[in-house]
Order: structure tokens, then sequence, then C-alpha cells
């Protein structure tokens, strides 16, 4: 107990220099307040704000709380993306850009904001020409509820983890961007009681207390994870005169922080990339496929906070990757930094991203694209090849959007599946020599353009004739990726996905990947000998 008034007045001091710090020579503003309820504005107020100014102010209320901020005025020289004159507020200390709520001018208030946590700051700027009459601001310390407008957010019952206090009432209203839903998802719940006539959180699917768009909450079990159906969902916690219990947590995302990717492609970037991510943000991303499919995702970029020095962890920022579709699913990794990862490929046909932020040092974030792994049974004979896929997991393709070789060998409707059957001698087949086994090889497309969006994916089929055993890979990613897919697929000529239709074990990829390393290390040798015979 002792440790946290002096961890307070520690924070406060170091955090009053950089405030005062920042104030402008002549020009007094900004400041550390820390009442649990005040007042502050633009210098000058209700008059002109001088020019070339710069003020920060610190609202800092005991921890446990959040700070919510109302403007009564506001009136900043205008520019589109604010250049000029500008409020900046930050969820944290403004020397953090990872922090940032939002950026203001002009005579749009800005909304009514609520810090995730007990720090809120705002930043006062002004250049050389052009002033107006600035802002007037109210903040008060919050115990429970309020307006968030974060990507993401937790909120929990007052005093969580002790027991919530009798006759507490409290309301959060989550507001994402418009067109955008919000989810929530909680992952605590202990109230009083079975009934909900006593204790209970409800949740109601629009801005408004409407008793018919709500579900009351109580007892031991977590309510079920909640998607709204428009841009606003409101949670109302109540308790009664007596018996209490340890409350709830849950977690909100939503907007950019919160997508649900049903297309057999698609890329997936953390919020606001290449810009620096927001701190204290939970996102998911789900890939949810048809049945049938896998999903290979490829890892472009990755930039988050570094590993923790001490653990050597991803301790502070992460980037994790679940084989399904909750974080019950099993973990594929979790990166951090600059790791980058191989390309993954699921189990089934769902897949999870959670990026996970803590409170300061923000970095670039990460770039992922995936692929939706056709499924198909492939097999082969002495002469010849049959490619079977289930016409119900393309039911967006016609018969002819899927070829062996060139269009003009394509898949014949044969029941539920689309065939091809095609001997060696035709649609693009090849004989190569692979790991020293003479082999037959020739590419599957499955085209799953539309309009003018070219979407052609790639498959190597590929037969030992000998053993009658043949297999199938993912040639394409996008198309910056193509050569890393081929790459990876020489690599890993037996991925999951590759289901061969004669499962005799067939143990001979090892010496395939050999010969092949074999013939890129021959290849370098001899650039570098001819290089070095044009340099002598
Ligand atoms: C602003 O705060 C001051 C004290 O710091 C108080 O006297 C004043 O009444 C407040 N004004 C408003 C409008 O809340
Ligand atoms: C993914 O990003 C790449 C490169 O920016 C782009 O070429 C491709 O069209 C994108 N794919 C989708 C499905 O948006
Ligand atoms: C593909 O093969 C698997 C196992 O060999 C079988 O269960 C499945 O029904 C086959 N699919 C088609 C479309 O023939
Ligand atoms: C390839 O096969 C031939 C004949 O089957 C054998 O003599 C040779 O050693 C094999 N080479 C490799 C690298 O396995
Ligand atoms: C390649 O052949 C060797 C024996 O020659 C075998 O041990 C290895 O598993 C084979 N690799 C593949 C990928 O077939
Ligand atoms: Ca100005
Ligand atoms: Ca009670
Ligand atoms: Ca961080």
């Amino acid at each position: 107990m002792q440790n946290i008034p002096c961890k307070f007045i520690f924070m406060i001091t170091v955090l009053w220099e950089e405030a005062v710090i920042q104030a402008r020579k002549g020009v007094k503003c900004g400041g550390v307040l820390s009442s649990s309820v005040g007042n502050f504005s633009s210098p000058n107020f209700p008059g002109l704000y001088p020019p070339y100014t710069e003020c920060s102010w610190l609202i800092v209320v005991s921890e446990g709380s959040t700070v919510q901020l109302t403007f009564h005025h506001f009136d900043l020289e205008f520019h589109e993306s604010c250049e000029y004159d500008y409020v900046k507020i930050y969820n944290g200390e403004s020397k953090d850009e990872g922090n940032l709520l939002g950026k203001f001018c002009g005579t749009d208030f800005p909304p009514q904001l609520t810090s995730s946590w007990h720090v809120l700051s705002v930043l006062f700027h002004s250049d050389k020409h052009v002033t107006s009459t600035g802002f007037f601001a109210t903040y008060k310390k919050d115990i429970c509820g309020g307006i968030l407008n974060g990507l993401s957010g937790v909120i929990t019952s007052p005093d969580y983890p002790d027991n919530y206090p009798n006759n507490a009432e409290c309301q959060w209203l989550i507001q994402a961007a418009p067109d955008s839903k919000i989810r929530l998802v909680f992952t605590d719940f202990q109230m009083e009681s079975e009934e909900c006539n006593f204790d209970y959180v409800a949740i109601f699917d629009g801005p408004n207390l409407e008793e018919n768009k709500a579900q009351r909450y109580c007892g031991y079990t977590n309510p079920p994870d909640t998607t709204s159906s428009s841009n606003e969902l409101l949670v109302v916690f109540k308790s009664d005169f007596n018996i209490g219990g340890r409350g709830f947590k849950a977690h909100f995302s939503t907007g950019e922080c919160r997508e649900i990717f049903t297309t057999v492609k698609g890329n997936i970037t953390s919020p606001r990339y290449p810009d620096l991510y927001p701190n204290n943000i939970i996102c998911h991303w789900n890939i949810q496929l048809l049945p049938g499919f896998h999903i290979k995702i490829f890892f472009r970029d990755i930039e988050l906070e570094e590993r923790s020095s001490l653990s050597k962890e991803c301790d502070y920022d992460h980037l994790s990757v679940y084989d399904g579709d909750s974080e019950d699913s099993p973990m594929l990794g979790r990166w951090c930094a600059s790791d980058t990862p191989p390309p993954l490929t699921s189990s089934g046909n769902k897949l999870l991203l959670v990026l996970v932020t803590d409170r300061d040092t923000a970095n670039k974030g990460f770039s992922v694209s995936y692929i939706g792994v056709v499924p198909m049974n492939v097999s082969c004979t002495r002469t010849d090849f049959q490619i079977l896929v289930p016409s119900q997991s393309v039911p967006q393709l016609e018969r002819s959007h899927i070829y062996l070789g060139s269009p003009s060998c394509p898949s014949q409707i044969s029941g539920n599946n689309y065939k091809i059957y095609a001997r060696f001698d035709t649609c693009g087949t090849e004989p190569q020599k692979r790991n020293n086994t003479s082999v037959i090889v020739s590419v599957l497309y499955v085209d799953f353009s539309f309009g003018t969006h070219e979407d052609i994916h790639e498959y190597e089929v590929q037969c030992e004739p000998k053993r009658k055993e043949a297999s199938v890979h993912i040639l394409s990613g996008s198309d910056p990726l193509r050569l890393n897919a081929l790459l990876d697929s020489a690599a890993e000529s037996r991925l999951p996905e590759a289901e061969s239709s004669e499962t005799s074990d067939n143990g001979q990829d090892g010496s395939d990947v050999i010969f092949i390393s074999i013939c890129i290390l021959a290849g370098i040798l001899m650039l570098i000998a001819v290089v070095g015979l044009v340099l002598l």
C-alpha cells in the first residue's frame, strides 16, 4: 500500500517536468492536474490564443479509475489535416504517439473521451499565423462507466478483482467508427446468484436503455461473446444492497481492430499500418473459410516492440496466431520485434490472429497476407492424373475456372465434384527429375477472378508413376509472394495441405530438399566462378 502514493508522486514529478519544459516562454499554460474534477483552457481563453504556443496538460487520477474529458468550447484555426493549430489527446503520456486518441482543429468538438486507464494528456499547439478563441474543457475522474471510443479496451466492474461495492451502477457506451461493429468478450465473470434480479450485467445492442434490445447476465458463467449490430453498444452493471462477487472483466474491439475475413485471399495489417499502432489494444482478426479449406498465411512485415531484455520473450507487444477460431485453439506461434516466421498453414478452415500491445512504445506493426488452400484430391496411375475438387467448396466458380496446364484442359462435372482426368502427355504435364526419381509435374489453376480483378491460384501437382503416388501443393500467395512461395514449396514438398491420395508412406521428400539445395548451391558457385573469371 505504501508503495502506491510513492509511485504516484514520483510519476507526477517526472511528468510535471516534462509538461513545464514543453510550455512556451512567456505563455503560461499546461501542467499536471491531479484532483478528481477540474478544467483547463487554451491560454488567454475566451480571448484569442497567442501564436507559437505549445502547452501540454497531464491529468492523473487515482489508479484503477479513468479520466472522462468533455469539451465545452472549441474553435481553432482550421486545416484539413490540422497541420497548423491543433489539440491532440493521448490515452497516457503525450510523448508516446502510440497513445494518440485523436487530433482536432476547426470548430468540430472532439467527442467526449474516456481514457482506458488513469492517465490522459492533452497537447495544444498553435503556429505562426491566424489564431482563434481556443477551447475550454472539463474532466472528471470516473470510477466506472464512460464513453469509450478507442479501437479496443477493457472494462471491469468497480474495484475488480476485489469484490464490487453494493448499490453500484455503471454504464459504458462503446462507440466505434461508422459502419464498424463492436465485439465484446468476457474473460472473467462472477456475480451474485443465477437469477438476474439482484446484481447483473446488461448488454444493449445500441446506444439506449431499450429493454427489448437487452440481454441480462449474472451468476458464474461468462456471457457469450457479443457482436453489436451497429456501431454502438451499451453495457450496464448494477448491484443491489447486499452480497457481492468478484465482478467481471471484458474486452472490446472495433473497427480496424476487429475483422472477420471470409474471402479466399486477403491482407491483414495492424491498425494504422504503416504508421505506429496504438498502445493498449487487443485486436482480433478471424479468417473463416468454407469447410475443407486450409489457410496459409505469409508474413510480409513485422515490426513490433522488442523482446523483454530480461525474459527474452515477447512480453510487451506481440502477434499470436491460433489454429482455430478462438484463443482456446492451439497456438501456432507468438512473435514480436522483427521476427519473420515462415509461412504457416492451418489444420482446418479457421485461423485467428491476435495483436496485443502494452501501455507504451509503439512501432510500425505488421502486414500479413493469407490464401485459402482449395480442398482437392489428386491421384495418379502410371499414365494419368485424376483431380477432384468438391464443387460445394467453391460455389462461386464454374467448372471452366478450374483447369490443368491451360484453359483448354478444364474440369468436368462429376457428381458433386469438379473432375479433371488428364493423360501425362496432355495439359502441360512434363516429366522432371526430382530427388533422383522421375516424376510428372503440372500446374492446376483455380481462377477466382471476378470483374476486372484477376485472381488465379496455382497448385503444383506431381505424380511418381512408378509408385502411383500423387501430391499437390500451393504455389501462389499474392503475386509479390510468388517467389517466396515457390522457394517455400520447394523446401517443403509435403505441406500439411498436400493431400496425396495414395497413402503409402512416401519418404523421399528429404533428399528432394537436398537435391534442390545442391542445385541452388551449384548455381551460386557457378555464378561466383563466372564473376571471378570476368574480374580476372
Ligand atoms: C474551473 O476550475 C476552477 C478551479 O480550478 C473553478 O473555480 C471553476 O469554477 C471551474 N470552472 C468551471 C466552469 O467548471
Ligand atoms: C494484398 O496486398 C498486396 C500488396 O500490397 C496487393 O497486391 C494485393 O492485391 C492485396 N490483396 C488483397 C486481397 O487485398
Ligand atoms: C478425398 O480423399 C479423402 C480420403 O482419401 C476422402 O475422405 C474424400 O471423400 C475424398 N474427397 C473427394 C472429393 O473425393
Ligand atoms: C540416383 O539413382 C541412381 C540409380 O538408381 C544411383 O546410382 C545414384 O546413386 C542415385 N543418386 C543419388 C544422389 O541418390
Ligand atoms: C529422396 O530419396 C531418398 C532415397 O534415395 C529418400 O531417403 C528420401 O526420403 C527421398 N525424399 C523424398 C522427398 O522423396
Ligand atoms: Ca494558427
Ligand atoms: Ca448483490
Ligand atoms: Ca508497446
